[in-house]
């Protein structure tokens, strides 16, 4: 892959960005009018040099996209795509790595059916600097598992993305089943997100004893709804699975808390409502996530600790 385009210049779009910029690949952050001047000294990891990319803005000429990294949160997914759809070549294949289901959905919903749309499940801890919006903290070594949502080369786009993101630096894999490994990533943010973003603590902190019962009870609702999920149980268990995605972005404010510190809307809708929305079809009921997204969802959250 010699170029690609990235929408969303958040703390992830900016990882891949950085991270394709310096391995040489072309690339061009998809911007609002307004963002351009944030990174017009160029983007970066933190500590590290900055480098150019492209900055190109709705009404600015350019080539036929191609190659798409769709970077936004799952809430603006849809929304931020739909202006630039006349810009993607015929055959452009997207990549999606947005938290949750639902957002993959309704992507696939705007494609046409000779545009090929992959999905990932994302790993990585990351925010961004608050000194500098433009460049990024990469707080903890993930990993981005791809595989094919819909589309006309599917097989072929997903080699290509994960040659060009191991080429890149960054530990990537192909799989043959998309679905499994997002609804394992979803639970994943389901037991982490909320409750970081409730507490105001990095991932690592959920490691404390007294909110390890949190997340533990979470999950213990969940028990009787996992085996209707697609997913396969973690080899170790939930529970050792959950620590060590915590230990391995210990440092990290999870995407949830980035979301509350700057008001915006959470995932909860991507995140937790597919498991309610589940739940339900079975006739179970899930009374600590019910009350969890109805309170996130209307920005209930507790005042902060002194
Ligand atoms: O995906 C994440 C997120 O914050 O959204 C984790 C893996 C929990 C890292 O923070």
């Amino acid at each position: 892959m010699q170029s690609v385009s990235v929408l969303g210049a958040g703390a992830l779009g900016l990882l891949y960005a950085s991270h394709w910029a310096k391995a040489g690949v072309k690339v061009e952050l998809l911007l609002r009018a307004d963002q351009i001047s944030r990174f017009a000294q160029g983007i970066g990891c933190q500590d590290q040099p900055r480098l150019a990319v492209t900055l190109r803005s709705l009404d600015a000429p350019g080539a036929p996209i191609s190659h798409l990294l769709l970077a936004t949160k799952a809430t603006q997914a849809a929304s931020a795509l739909t202006p630039w759809l006349v810009h993607l070549s015929d055959d452009a294949q997207l990549l999606m790595i947005q938290n949750g289901l639902g957002s993959q959905q309704q992507v696939a919903a705007l494609l046409k059916p000779t545009q090929t749309l992959l999905a990932a499940s994302v790993t990585e801890g990351a925010y961004r600097s608050p000194a500098d919006p433009a460049l990024v903290v990469h707080a903890g070594r993930g990993e981005t598992r791809l595989g094919v949502w819909s589309g006309a080369q599917a097989i072929s786009g997903v080699e290509t993305w994960v040659g060009s993101l191991q080429q890149a630096g960054l530990s990537a894999s192909a799989v043959t089943d998309i679905l499994p490994v997002l609804w394992e990533k979803l639970l994943i943010n389901d037991l982490i997100n909320p409750l970081t973003a409730w507490h105001q603590v990095p991932n690592g902190e959920l490691l404390r004893r007294d909110l390890e019962t949190q997340w533990l009870a979470l999950l213990d609702e969940l028990g009787p709804l996992l085996p209707w999920l697609p997913l396969s149980a973690p080899a170790k268990g939930w529970p050792a699975r959950i620590r060590e995605v915590l230990t391995a972005t210990a440092a990290n404010q999870s995407s949830m808390w980035q979301d509350r510190l700057a008001g915006r809307p959470t995932e909860v809708d991507f995140i937790i409502l597919p498991l309610l929305e589940a739940a339900q079809q079975r006739g179970l009921s899930l009374p600590r996530h019910q009350a969890l997204w109805q309170a996130i969802r209307q920005g209930e959250w507790p005042p902060p600790a002194d």
